[in-house]
């Protein structure tokens, strides 16, 4: 039988488990990233586990989330990723290089290598043929250590695209259409691996458009070939050497396959505040726009943002909009410099924010109160922006660029007299790699680590106690994101910095939690989380494990939790648990004293296991999907407790 793509790259790699579909398995890593706001744990734990320097064949650690440094904690972590960088042997990549998935694109990614990194969307990497994925900083710690990684061995989907994209539509309209056929939720430990005529028409930056935003369907991993075209942005990119054919055999099977014909496709938006919201643009018409921004991982490459400049020429920006752009990189930013295309932009009246996440992590940039805001990024949960009241839409470049000269959503139709710029695949990109800084083979286990008043070393569980008996500290609805459990925006800073962050677990959902759960664990009770489907949705962070861990939640209770967040919970200790019976969600309250008996031996002997809610007289049937490792690192009280974390 013929192999996959994403089956190619496994066999490549296997280091335990045998690949089939639903059966964990480990596999070496080649390539890690972590980037600031997950990265300065990861180190830490990296230290914390005793180990000396990375063993991958490359790890880079980028400054690009936390640029805005209001008082010195941004600085301070920057400081010691540094120092952490050039003792453990990553390269460091500077604040102002931009922003890692779209960099690591430019000048490290290798087709058919494994990319792990503590950041959801690098999956971004398979727009270059590369199995990329997110997970938690502890995971990626530990394959930095040169320790495998664990996974479920996923399904594969196969997604072909045929047809050409109309005139105003493009990649993240392709990415939004798999949205609305795929939703967000449901996709665990699935790989979408892409296919079919229309990938010709289609560059490697749009190619991880369509990647990047597989983390909104909650896959593992999208997976694009490695073609002539990789070959090319390779090449253009001085890198010609890392290339590799890489594409599944003709007979290759899959568990699905779904084909989308790129010339049906419209302009597409993801409409409040979900990413799996999709409308036609064509459906907002005439809807008032107060903010525009262009920019983050998904869409901010010279080949987006040359077309907005393109488009923007020679016009002013709506009187009543502000509109801001942040080019994905630094290679991005010089390029649009040296073409004049910047001078266009800022003619334009366009404001030129910093190549970094930015306003994408709520960082900066909030819109007014109540305010539509259309943006190009990847996730419009609620209160993401800064601004609770906002109504966030996440559309193409294009869409954006008409919104901004009209201030309201606008299609094609509406603008009959401007005529859709062409955008050639660049010959050449210039890279100058001087905010880089490789390591040093004389500074390798030789440079001081340099800490701020704020880093500590990362707090341990104790083991998972005999019978876990305490108060469902919350009860929560569907699809709660980890920005939900843990916000970010101006609460970022505090990232290295457990006691303080874990103030403000749930803070937008029930501001008592955190200090709520932190006098119950001081009475010596256990917390539980309670929640509907799709629990920890979005981002990697670890720290929505680390910090409810760090108030005394011992079990999450949920229909279903996502993927990377479950990995987390397991390793911080948190026992991750689901209904038998979806219905029985509603057969807990919040405040309810609960009580899981002999939960360490249960788990171990697999027996069936029951939570008895006190407070109603009731029992209630739990499941758990655990291997035994996972189980093992449950009563260990997480991975760091193991004596080998690194496998
Ligand atoms: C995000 O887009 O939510 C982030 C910020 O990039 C996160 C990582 C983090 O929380 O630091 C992600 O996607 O994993
Ligand atoms: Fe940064 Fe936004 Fe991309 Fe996350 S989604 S890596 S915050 S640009």
């Amino acid at each position: 039988m013929g192999k996959t793509i994403v089956g190619k790259i496994i066999e490549g790699h296997l280091m335990r488990g045998a690949p089939r579909a639903g059966e964990e398995i480990a596999i070496r890593i080649d390539q890690t990233l972590t980037q600031d706001a997950t990265g300065t744990m990861a180190y830490l734990q990296f230290e914390g586990m005793g180990l000396d320097r990375i063993r991958t064949e490359r790890s880079v650690s980028y400054i690009d989330h936390n640029t805005i440094q209001v008082g010195p904690e941004n600085a301070d972590d920057h400081a010691y990723l540094k120092s952490a960088a050039a003792r453990f042997g990553a390269v460091f990549s500077k604040a102002g290089n931009g922003i890692c998935h779209q960099v690591h694109l430019e000048r490290f990614g290798v087709p058919g290598k494994t990319l792990l990194g503590s950041d959801s969307h690098t999956p971004m990497g398979g727009g270059l043929g590369m199995l990329a994925m997110g997970a938690g900083g502890l995971d990626v710690a530990v394959a930095m250590g040169g320790g495998a990684f664990t996974l479920t061995m996923p399904k594969v989907v196969r997604i072909e695209l045929k047809g050409r994209f109309k005139p105003w539509v493009s990649a993240k309209d392709a990415v939004l259409k798999v949205l609305e056929l795929f939703s967000t939720q449901g996709n665990v430990n699935t790989v979408f691996e892409y296919a079919g005529p229309a990938l010709r028409h289609l560059d490697v930056p749009e190619r991880a458009t369509i990647a990047n935003m597989g983390a909104e369907c909650g896959v593992t991993a999208s997976v694009f070939p490695s073609d002539e075209t990789t070959r090319v942005f390779l090449e253009a990119q001085g890198r010609a050497a890392a290339w590799t054919e890489l594409t599944a055999d003709p007979d290759a099977e899959y568990d699905r396959t779904v084909t989308i014909d790129l010339s049906q496709l419209e302009p597409l938006a993801a409409a409040p505040h979900s990413p799996g919201n999709i409308v036609t643009v064509a459906s907002l018409r005439g809807l008032r726009v107060n903010q525009v921004l262009i920019g983050s991982c998904t869409n901010a490459s010279y080949r987006d943002l040359r077309r907005v400049a393109d488009i923007l020429r020679g016009r002013k920006v709506a009187s009543d909009v502000a509109l801001g752009i942040a080019p994905g990189s630094r290679q991005v930013m010089s390029m649009l410099a040296a073409d004049g295309r910047l001078a266009a932009l800022i003619d334009s009246g366009a404001r030129i924010l910093e190549s970094a996440c930015g306003f994408c992590i709520g960082n900066s940039q909030s819109p007014e109160t109540g305010a539509v805001s259309f943006r190009t990024s990847n996730r419009n949960f609620e209160g993401r922006s800064g601004t609770p009241s906002a109504r966030v839409y996440l559309v193409g470049p294009e869409t954006a660029a008409l919104a901004a000269l009209t201030g309201r959503a606008t299609v094609p139709d509406d603008v009959p007299d401007l005529t859709y710029p062409r955008v050639p695949t660049p010959k050449a990109y210039p890279h100058d790699d001087a905010l880089f800084e490789f390591p040093d083979a004389s500074a390798l286990g030789k440079a001081d680590l340099v800490k701020g008043p704020g880093i500590g070393p990362p707090p341990k569980n104790g083991p998972l106690p005999e019978t876990l008996a305490g108060v469902a500290a919350v009860k929560v609805g569907d699809n709660i994101t980890t920005d939900h459990i843990m916000p970010a925006g101006p609460r970022l800073k505090h990232r290295s910095n457990i006691e303080t962050y874990s103030r403000f677990v749930f803070e937008h959902v029930d501001p008592e939690f955190a200090a709520r759960t932190r006098e119950l664990r001081d009475a010596g009770e256990h917390g539980f989380i309670v929640a509907g489907e799709s629990y920890g949705q979005g981002s990697s962070r670890e720290h929505a494990a680390l910090c409810p861990m760090h108030l005394g939640v011992k079990a999450v209770i949920a229909k279903s939790v996502e993927r990377i967040h479950l990995a987390n919970l397991i390793n911080f200790g948190i026992v991750p648990l689901t209904f038998v019976r979806a219905a029985d969600y509603d057969r807990i309250a919040a405040g309810d004293r609960v009580r899981l008996a002999d939960i360490r031996a249960s788990l171990q002997e697999r027996r069936p296991l029951a939570l008895e809610n006190e407070t109603r007289g009731e029992t209630i049937p739990l499941k758990t999907d655990l291997t035994e490792r996972q189980i093992a690192i449950l009563i260990a009280g997480g991975r760091m407790n193991l004596e080998t974390a690194v496998e």
